[in-house]
């Protein structure tokens, strides 16, 4: 929806900002409903490789879970990938941090940050899911965990992300471009067999962040979340307005009311325009499913795509956009 008729839509005149609950002009769904889905697999952008492992693991009857913690491995090894895994963009110090998260049926759920030398944080996600009492590990305990748990220490800086980074050094303006650059983390949600969903969201961050800085990606609620009777919505882009908007979360408690998961990442996105002067700066993206296997897409900006496996074919998918 265009910003102006967003304006009209919410109520907004001059100062005085009157929300209208409801009120939103909403786009139709591209994806409509199914009787009895297949299984399904989404995720964010064009990792049709990823996609396709899930989506294949899911047609030989894996569950939900497992597809989606494979799939998204996938893109953590890919060293082209540099939002993601080994590979990915370092801080403005050089660290390569990695976030991720992963979710069940059951609602259980696992997620590490600032997690160094390790290729694959979404599978320590899932042992903290399984193996200890708590959701979240940080840091040197995240990365301590990972080495009880069996997990080979890595380089994970590339020569080319070291020089890209070098050249940064020289200028050091921090300014993500939208689209262009730290684009490429991936989020997925996977739909099996017996129509259990689960997800798993997994990135770098955004490159030459601080030292420090944690995105939404592994923030439960922020870049993920399932309900696994109502469905599933994750996130992409300027983690520091998804975590405000607690978006995945949103998406699906939407969903419950009653809205389908395009209206849903639509709110969502209104959502975070309207806590942000700045939103013309920065990009956002959902992408929600769900439990009968509709889908949902929405960005601030044009430019986002998400990839589709269903029926033993990838499919890739402009998102609607707000601007
Ligand atoms: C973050 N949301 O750390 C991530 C970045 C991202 O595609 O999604 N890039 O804020």
């Amino acid at each position: 929806m265009k910003r102006r008729n967003f304006i009209k839509a919410a109520g907004i005149s001059g100062a005085g900002v009157t929300l209208l609950p409801g009120t939103y002009n909403l786009h139709a769904s591209t994806f409509k409903k199914q009787e009895k889905p297949t299984p399904i697999c989404i995720a964010t952008w064009n990792f049709h490789e990823a996609s396709k492992t899930a989506g294949e693991l899911l047609y030989k009857g894996t569950s939900a879970l497992d597809a989606a913690e494979q799939g998204v491995r996938v893109e953590e090894a890919n060293l082209k990938n540099t939002t993601v895994g080994n590979g990915g963009a370092p801080d403005r110090d050089g660290n390569v941090t990695l976030d991720a998260c992963i979710m069940s049926p059951l609602g259980e759920c696992g997620s590490v940050v600032y997690l160094k030398e390790i290729e694959h944080p979404v599978s320590v996600a899932r042992k903290v899911m399984e193996e200890t009492p708590h959701v979240m590990l940080a840091g040197e305990g995240a990365f301590q965990f990972a080495i009880q748990q069996g997990f080979k220490p890595k380089n994970l800086l590339t020569k080319e992300s070291e020089e890209d980074w070098k050249k940064w050094l020289e200028k050091k303006e921090y300014k993500p471009i939208i689209n262009i650059e730290n684009h490429d983390t991936i989020g997925m949600l996977c739909l099996d067999e017996k129509g259990d969903i689960a997800g798993a969201c997994t990135t770098s961050g955004l490159a030459y962040k601080m030292n420090g800085r944690v995105g939404d990606s592994p923030i439960i609620g922020a870049g993920l979340y399932i309900d696994n009777e109502i469905g599933g919505a994750v996130a992409t882009g300027m983690g520091e307005a998804i975590m405000k908007s607690v978006g995945s979360f949103l998406i699906v408690e939407l969903m419950r009311q009653g809205k389908s998961p395009q209206e849903a990442c639509e709110i969502a996105v209104q959502r975070i325009v309207k806590q942000n002067s700045n939103y013309k700066d920065f990009q956002v993206a959902f992408l929600a499913l769900g439990k009968n296997g509709e889908i949902g897409s929405y960005c601030l900006h044009k430019g986002f795509t998400f990839v589709k496996y269903q029926d033993n074919k990838n499919t890739n998918t402009p998102s609607q956009s707000y601007l």
